[in-house]
C-alpha cells in the first residue's frame, strides 16, 4: 500500500485499514450498510448495496423489518449478502446530524458497536465500514472519523473474531478526515500503531 499510514496495527492482533473505494465490490466477509430504519434501501451507500446486492437483499431485509419492526438508530442487525462478494450485510441506522447535542456521538458509536457484535456473533473475520452518517445524515465527517475510529480500535479486542476491519470511504475528502483521525489517535494509543508490512 502507498501511504504508510492507510494500515494499522491493533494490540499486536488485529488490523484497521482505510481505503478509499466502493464497499460494494469488497470480499471482506461482512460489509456494514448506512441504512435508514426502515430497512428497505435509499440513497447513498444503501442505494449502491441494494443495487448491487439485487432483490433477494430487499426481500430478507422486508422479513426482518417484519419480524422485529423499524431498526432503532444505534443498532445493527445482519442479512445474507445477495449477489455480493461477502457473506453478510450488517445493516445499522446512523443518527442524523442535528447540532451536536442529540446524543449524536453516543449513537454512531454505538453502531460501530453494534456492527462489530454481529460480525462477532457471525463468526466473521474481517469487515467492512462506510463512513456512517456523513452523506445524507449530515455528520460532519471529522467528528465522525474521531468515533468510528476510536470506537473500532476500543472495541476490536471484545470481538476476537473480527480481525480486520476495513474502512471503504468514497471521496478523498472523507479519505483524508479517517487518516487525518487514525494518526491523532495512534500518537495517544500505545496499542494503535502503523504496520510496517
Ligand atoms: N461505497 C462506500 N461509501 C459510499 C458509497 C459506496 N458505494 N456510496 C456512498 N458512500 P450515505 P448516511 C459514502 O448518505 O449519511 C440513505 O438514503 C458517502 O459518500 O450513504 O448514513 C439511507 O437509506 C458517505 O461518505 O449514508 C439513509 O436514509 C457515506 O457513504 C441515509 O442515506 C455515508 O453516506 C443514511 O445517511
Amino acid at each position: 500500500m502507498s501511504d504508510e499510514s492507510s494500515r494499522y496495527r491493533i494490540g499486536g492482533n488485529a488490523i484497521l485499514e482505510l481505503l478509499l473505494g466502493d464497499i460494494t465490490q469488497q470480499e471482506t466477509d461482512a460489509i456494514v450498510n448506512a441504512a435508514n430504519s426502515g430497512l428497505l434501501g435509499g440513497g447513498g451507500v444503501d442505494g449502491a448495496i441494494h443495487r448491487a446486492a439485487g432483490p433477494t437483499l430487499l426481500a430478507e431485509c422486508r422479513k426482518v423489518r417484519e419480524l422485529r419492526g423499524p431498526l432503532p438508530p444505534g443498532e445493527a442487525v445482519a442479512t445474507g449478502g445477495g449477489a455480493l462478494k461477502v457473506k453478510y450485510v450488517i445493516h445499522t441506522v446512523g443518527p442524523i446530524w442535528q447540532g451536536g447535542q442529540a446524543n449524536e456521538a453516543n449513537i454512531l458509536e454505538s453502531c460501530y458497536r453494534t456492527s462489530l457484535q454481529e460480525a462477532h456473533r457471525l463468526s466473521c473475520s474481517s469487515i467492512s465500514f462506510p463512513s456512517v452518517s456523513t452523506g445524507v445524515y449530515g455528520y460532519p465527517v471529522e467528528a465522525a472519523a474521531e468515533v468510528a475510529l476510536r470506537t473500532v480500535v476500543h472495541e476490536l479486542p471484545n470481538f476476537p473474531s473480527v480481525r480486520l476491519a476495513r474502512f471503504l470511504l468514497f471521496d478523498q475528502r472523507t479519505r483524508d478526515a479517517y487518516a487525518r483521525a487514525a494518526r491523532e489517535l495512534a500518537e495517544t494509543l500505545a496499542d494503535l500503531e502503523v504496520d510496517q508490512q
